[in-house]
This record gives structure tokens, sequence and C-alpha cells, in this order.
């Protein structure tokens, strides 16, 4: 009865750290095309999004779930938002990472990003007017625990 009971914890254990694991890790690469139109609006719970408009009303947008190093790599749909960025908008969930950076350079392989441009904690959105220094300069971004 004892052994038994130990295996089944080690099978609840395993499945936590799996789950864990996969939280880690959700959401594709790929950024995904949300329209064109306001930021707030397209941008669904979930997502970190950016526009093309510098005040986040009417351009296009594109939004991840999960981080992206890579703007340039399958983020098709109005030519991709690489180095277009000019309003930001992290709509992310409160059971993932709070914080999301911008990185001014991507990297296509498995190493790091590199020169943050921008970070938002979650529910902040920022238009390219008040950071004029982060426009147009990402290539990539990380979810994270901090800023
Ligand atoms: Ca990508
Ligand atoms: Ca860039």
């Amino acid at each position: 009865m004892l052994t038994r009971r130990r295996t089944l914890l080690g099978a609840l254990t395993m499945s936590a750290a799996t789950a864990a694991a996969t939280l880690l890790s959700a959401g594709p690469a790929a950024a995904e095309y949300k329209g064109y139109g306001g930021i707030i609006e397209l941008c669904p719970r979930g997502d970190f999004c950016v526009s093309d408009d510098y005040n986040g009303y009417s351009g296009n947008v594109w939004g991840w779930y999960g981080s992206d190093r890579d703007w340039w790599l399958n983020d098709g749909g109005a030519s991709g938002p690489n180095n277009r960025d000019n309003s930001w908008y992290n709509h992310g969930n409160a059971d993932y990472y709070d914080h999301v950076i911008v990185y001014k350079y991507g990297n296509g392989g498995s190493g790091a990003p590199s020169t943050p441009t921008i970070c938002l904690p979650r529910d902040d959105f920022v238009n390219g007017l008040n950071e004029p220094g982060a426009a147009h300069q990402g290539s990539a971004h990380i979810w994270t625990h901090t800023c």
C-alpha cells in the first residue's frame, strides 16, 4: 500500500514538473497577424502585441502568446513586425510571466536576444510618442518575471 502511494505521488510530481515545463515554453514562436485597427481591441488576453501605429489606434497589429527571438522569421502578414513596432501592449495572462522585454537584436538560433528597448508589466500599453527611442527597433521579445 505504501509503495503504491509513493508511486502515485511520484506520478503526480512528474506531471506537475511536465506541466511547469510546458507552461514555460508555452505558445508558438510565430506572430499571428491580428488585423488592422486598435491594438487594445485586437490583442487577445494572453498575448503580447505590437502595432506599427505610433498611437496604437489604427495600424497593423501582431500578437504572440509565447516568446519570439526572431520577429523576421515565420511572422507573416503585412510584411511582419520586425523593426516596425511603434506601440506595445502586454495583455499577458496571470498564470504566465508578468513582464515582457523587447530587444533590438533578435537571434534566429539558440542564443539570447540583446539590447532591450522597452519592458512592459502586464496590462501596460505604451505608445511610440512616449517611448520614441524604442520605436522601430524591436526584433525579439521574451516573457520574464521582472523588468
Ligand atoms: Ca518569429
Ligand atoms: Ca531590430
